[in-house]
């Protein structure tokens, strides 16, 4: 039976939304199989995006072919919106946004900090606010961390063949005891942006950490191996599944405003320090004026 959330969005049921996180998990785990079984010696830039630094490998483009495929072969009446192509529309209320190696980066340069994400969204994923993911995994497959989630269903984290144990996350530190995430953009506008911030930042929380991949980033602040996080630019694919993992183990997922996810800005916490972080976040945009 379906439901309709605060936003009006549509939520499937329960059973549904099992599949839908069932589906997720295996499309996600066999994706991160293939990126590291057969990620070529040789691996380089197969193309760029935004700039010169914004790279994709054939990796990248094999990794969401075979996502893409098994996703129609269970849900052909559904939406698709993946980072290396542009989205299609579906019969059904339901979007895949599917984002195939999140740190491509890291997986470029076999730094072990990447990710396969994928969510299944109702709403227009391409609209802040008006969208929200449903169910989700987020698989780490190198170090086996796998985050999955539904909605109402909670958080779970399953390392390798063990078995899923629930996520939540403690009470916080205060701010200037908090280890914080964050990433830059590929622009070099974007980055000096990103810097002025982050330097007014620094000073008040414990420490950063800059992973790499934002999936890892928010799953980590569900994990309690990060306090918060914080990034301008993140697009769908970034944070669809992450953000559910986040809000079902107990925290907060938010615009800076408070409001809907979205690319100006995101913050993730538990409260109070969600609160906390997202003043001092506002502060810093101050200072640090227009991109
Ligand atoms: C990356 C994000 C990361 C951000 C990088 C990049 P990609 O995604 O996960 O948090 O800081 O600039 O956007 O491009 O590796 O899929």
């Amino acid at each position: 039976m379906t439901t309709t959330d605060p936003a009006g969005l549509t939520v499937p049921g329960e059973e549904e939304l099992r599949t839908f996180e069932e589906l997720a998990v295996a499309v996600a785990l066999e994706a991160g199989r293939l990126i590291v079984d057969e990620r070529p010696a040789d691996l380089g830039v197969a193309s760029t995006k935004s700039s010169a630094t914004d790279v994709v490998t054939v990796m990248d483009q094999r990794a969401q072919e075979l996502i893409r495929t098994r996703l129609q072969e269970a849900r052909p009446q559904d939406g698709f919106l993946g980072e290396e192509e542009p989205g299609t529309s579906g019969r059904s209320r339901v979007t895949w946004v599917v984002d195939p190696i999140d740190g491509t980066v890291n997986y470029l340069y076999a730094i072990p900090a990447y990710a396969v994400s994928v969510a299944a969204v109702v709403g227009d994923p391409t609209t802040p606010g008006a969208w929200r993911p449903v169910a989700g995994a987020v698989v780490n497959p190198v170090s086996g961390q796998l985050f999955h989630a539904r909605l109402g269903g909670g958080a779970h984290l399953r390392v390798g063949e063990g078995t899923s144990r629930p996520l939540g996350v403690a009470q916080p530190p205060r701010l200037g005891q908090a280890l914080a995430g964050t990433g830059f953009g590929y622009g070099a506008e974007r980055r000096l942006w990103q810097a002025r911030v982050l330097t007014e930042v620094l000073p008040h929380v414990r420490d950063i950490r800059r992973i790499g991949s934002a999936a890892l980033d928010i799953c980590s602040v569900a994990l309690g191996t990060l306090d918060c996080y914080f990034e301008r630019g993140l697009n769908p694919w970034d944070l669809a599944a992450a953000w559910l993992v986040l809000t079902e183990s107990g925290g907060l997922f938010t615009g800076l405003d408070g409001g809907a996810p979205d690319p100006a800005l995101v913050v993730g916490a538990a409260a109070p320090l969600h609160g906390e972080l997202s003043e001092l976040v506002r502060r810093a945009v101050e200072v640090a004026g227009e991109e």
